[in-house]
């Protein structure tokens, strides 16, 4: 199978939900292989993990966010493809978290109070835990005193937060807020999919990343 033909596959599945081989949604897909098995096979075959995340996976989610967006699919296709994706990932974890542990710094990560949204900040984990990083994850729907009460117990902490609905990316102001005012020189980094640059100004926060690579890349630099 050509390499292309694996993503676009793989791109398919994640946007259908189809989890593993032994799922029966959807339907016609019956005994069909997965994202499990597709992304066991595409790094079988060389593909890199970056690859599979970004030509096969990502992909994948923003064809189902736009049906979703187009009142072509529901919350649960929304749930399942969320499904296909982590069963994916599965496979591609050891490989982002092969870095040698250097202990580079200590992160507290969240997604910000009102969402739920958690894959997005699990790949940030995933990539900045490879990186050396020890990463305290407080889970998602985190309120400004949880993050407050982690960079308490850990002062040099770097904070990275998540939000991915255009309502819960205004809870990240007053999480930047509170904790700049506990301490002005915690360093407070966003991310995800409505967050910008100039959001990030806007709010008084220290960096926007759209990736955690480059989030990764750019804490290698400090
Ligand atoms: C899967 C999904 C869900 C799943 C979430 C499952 C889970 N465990 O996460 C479920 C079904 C629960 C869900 C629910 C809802 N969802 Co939803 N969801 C999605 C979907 C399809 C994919 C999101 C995703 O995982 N993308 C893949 C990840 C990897 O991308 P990402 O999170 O953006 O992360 C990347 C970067 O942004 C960055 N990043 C992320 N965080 C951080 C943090 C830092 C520090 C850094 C550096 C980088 C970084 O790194 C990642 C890799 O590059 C999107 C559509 C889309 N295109 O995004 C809609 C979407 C986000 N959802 C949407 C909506 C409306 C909802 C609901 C309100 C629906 C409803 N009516 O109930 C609820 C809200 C629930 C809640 N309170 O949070 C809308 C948001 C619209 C808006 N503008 O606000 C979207 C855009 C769909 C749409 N097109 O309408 N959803």
């Amino acid at each position: 199978m050509m390499i292309h033909d694996i993503l676009a596959q793989l791109t398919q599945v994640v946007a259908l939900g189809k989890i593993n081989k032994n799922t029966p949604l959807p339907a016609d897909m019956l005994g069909q292989d997965g994202a499990s098995e597709l992304a066991f096979r595409a790094l079988e075959q060389g593909i890199t993990p970056q690859a599979i995340l970004n030509d096969g996976l990502l992909p994948g989610m923003s064809i189902i966010g736009e049906k979703f967006s187009r009142g072509e699919a529901f919350i649960a296709n929304m749930l399942i493809s969320a499904q296909a994706m982590n069963a994916a990932m599965e496979h591609l974890k050891p490989y982002f978290a092969s870095g040698e542990i250097k202990s580079t710094g200590t992160l507290v990560l969240g997604t910000v109070q009102g969402d739920l949204h958690d894959i997005g900040k699990n790949l940030v984990k995933m990539i900045l835990k490879g990186d050396g990083w020890e990463v305290i994850d407080l889970g998602t729907n985190v309120s400004s005193e949880a993050f407050l009460n982690a960079i308490s117990s850990h002062s040099d902490a770097i904070v990275g937060l998540s939000a991915l609905l255009t309502t819960t990316m205004l809870n990240m102001g007053e999480v930047t807020e509170t904790l700049k005012k506990h301490n002005p020189e915690t360093r407070v980094y966003i991310g995800g999919a409505p967050v910008s640059q100039s959001f990030c100004q806007e709010i008084g926060a220290d960096g926007y990343f759209r990736d955690p690579h480059s989030f990764a890349k750019s804490l290698r630099l400090d």
